[in-house]
């Protein structure tokens, strides 16, 4: 979607803004923009909900939501976020790999581990994402301020699935970066990449027949509506992002430069509590909603071809990307590997 001229119009109006007051500086309180890809309610939102209690707690500042749909599609809330219309975005790495190719690191399947202990250490510590890819986006007109996990994802499909021969013929929908075509290709499926905003509609119509998220998105955007199979291989966990536009961020004084980290650090903080248990809870409402439901939890040995599948797409993914996608991933797995329970 082209820029909203409108849009452009009425947002342009409250940019940070610094009065000169006899030769000093007085930081006015500002209306700061923030769009996101989901409901208020998801995790994405909740995040973004305690965030703005964070600024407005400790400044005079004010943040706009926009939750998903209301701006447009991932890609137009990035858009507006690199034209300064929006002074913050969450956009997950998913919908960034066609910007940013390296960002298709977290779709290597078994990357990312299981344990959401582990997981979050990751999160928590990871130089590739602190330094490596805070370069990365900078590169593209972005202060990177968090990344964080919604949960393992799950596949869910008109047909159970215990293995890659049940995607045959499969039309399984994706986020739109190319290395998740690969995953799915390498998964025995015909992957089709589409933005958000068409995924129920497309099961709902059997253009497609399955796609991939974190359970409680499924539950609370109910894809089991329109899907039969739910199945857990294990093989990704969702990641997203949150960044701010970067000459927005460059331009704030030092004491608004530290609140925006401090209240980025504390939801970061909030929404991994948040997320405790919030998958089972997902799953229980989805068996409630829809007794008939098949839940397959893959064995072991069922996961054994999709694990299989990895050293491929690792491989495409540094064809794709070459020294700077392969850092990245060394530095990953580093990064994993300090913090892998003993
Ligand atoms: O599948 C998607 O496109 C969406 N999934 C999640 C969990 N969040 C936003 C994203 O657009």
């Amino acid at each position: 979607m082209a820029m909203n001229t409108s849009i452009k119009g009425v947002l342009s109006g409250a940019m940070a803004a610094v009065t000169l007051m006899g030769g000093v500086a007085t930081a006015q309180a500002d209306t700061w923009r923030y769009a996101f890809e989901e409901a208020l309610t998801e995790v994405q939102g909740v995040y973004a909900t305690k965030f703005k209690e964070e600024i407005e707690a400790n400044s005079d500042h004010e943040v706009q939501l926009f939750p998903f749909g209301t701006l447009g599609e991932s890609a137009d809330i990035m858009e507006q976020a690199q034209a300064g219309i929006l002074q913050f975005v969450d956009q997950s790495p998913g919908f960034t790999g066609s910007l940013i190719p390296e960002a298709q690191v977290f779709f290597v399947p078994y990357l990312l581990p299981t344990d959401t202990k582990d997981l979050n250490a990751f999160f928590r510590i990871s130089k590739a994402i602190h330094e490596n890819f805070k370069g990365l986006y900078a590169n593209q007109g972005l202060e990177l301020l968090t990344m964080f996990p919604e949960g393992e994802v799950a596949m869910t499909t008109k047909k159970p699935v215990t293995g890659p021969k049940d995607l045959d013929e499969v039309k399984f929908r994706v986020m739109t970066n190319p290395l998740l075509v690969e995953t799915y290709k390498a998964f025995g499926a015909t992957p089709t990449p589409l933005p958000w905003g068409e995924v129920y509609g497309g099961l709902q119509t059997n253009i497609i027949q399955g796609q991939e998220n974190p359970t409680s998105f499924i539950e609370s955007t109910k894809l089991y509506e329109v899907t039969d199979a739910i199945t857990y291989a294990g093989h990704n966990n969702f990641t997203t992002a949150v960044m701010a536009n970067k000459e927005f961020f460059d331009g704030l004084s030092d004491a608004d430069k530290t609140l925006v980290t401090d209240a980025s650090k504390t939801a970061f903080d909030y929404i991994l509590d948040y997320q405790k248990g919030l998958e089972t809870e997902a799953l229980d409402k989805i068996k409630a909603a829809k007794p008939d439901m098949v839940v397959t939890v893959l064995t072991e040995e069922q996961r054994v071809p999709f694990k299989a599948a990895a050293p491929e797409v690792e491989a495409k993914f540094i064809e794709m990307t070459g020294d700077s996608g392969k850092a990245i991933l060394d530095q990953m797995k580093a990064d994993l590997k300090a913090v892998e329970s003993k």
